[in-house]
């Protein structure tokens, strides 16, 4: 018997294939694209904070203060919860400071130009040891770093236990 085109029994084994075909790559793209995420998330966090440690080597005090000629130390401050914190933050990052000297420089993919977001769009939480006693509080927890950068994660949630951490929680 000669065939003409597809029976629908060919057509039906092509679909299911097809099917699970998809069923595999999905996951595995996708998973692909969230691991990339934390990997660029954890890249992220890490070059803000080689960025403040760098600037704090040179001036010897953080990259934030209030008003023109405002104090350089005074209590830890953390821009959680303050968009203002933290593009000042990141202006002197970027170069308006006395030195006029770049520390830092957000991805060219990104169109945010104050804040540096992370993956999933939230900007990144820096907290400043600004009174400079080797201790920053990260939830309630003394962390001894100068400076402690975190994201919360896929979620955008705090304490979730997806943070991506440029710093070790203790246990
Ligand atoms: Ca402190």
């Amino acid at each position: 018997m000669k065939k003409n085109g597809f029976t629908l029994i060919e057509i039906l084994v092509v679909v299911v294939i097809l099917g699970i075909l998809m069923a595999i790559l999905v996951p595995v793209v996708g998973g692909a694209g969230k691991t990339a995420k934390k990997r660029r998330a954890q890249v992220e966090v890490n070059s803000i904070k080689t960025a403040v440690l760098q600037f704090v080597d040179e001036y010897r005090y953080m990259p934030w203060w209030q008003g023109e000629k405002g104090e350089k130390v005074g209590a830890d401050v953390s821009s959680k919860g303050s968009d203002e914190i933290h593009a000042r933050v990141m202006d002197i990052l970027l170069g308006n400071n006395v030195l006029k000297k770049a520390y830092l420089s957000f991805p060219e993919s990104q169109d945010d130009k104050e804040l540096f977001r992370d993956p999933w769009g939230n900007p990144y939480i820096l907290i400043l040891d600004r009174d400079l006693d080797g201790i920053a509080l990260y939830n309630g927890v003394k962390i001894r770093e100068r400076v402690l950068v975190y994201s919360p994660g896929p979620d955008g949630q705090e304490a979730t236990g997806d943070e991506i951490l440029s710093f070790v929680e203790p246990k």
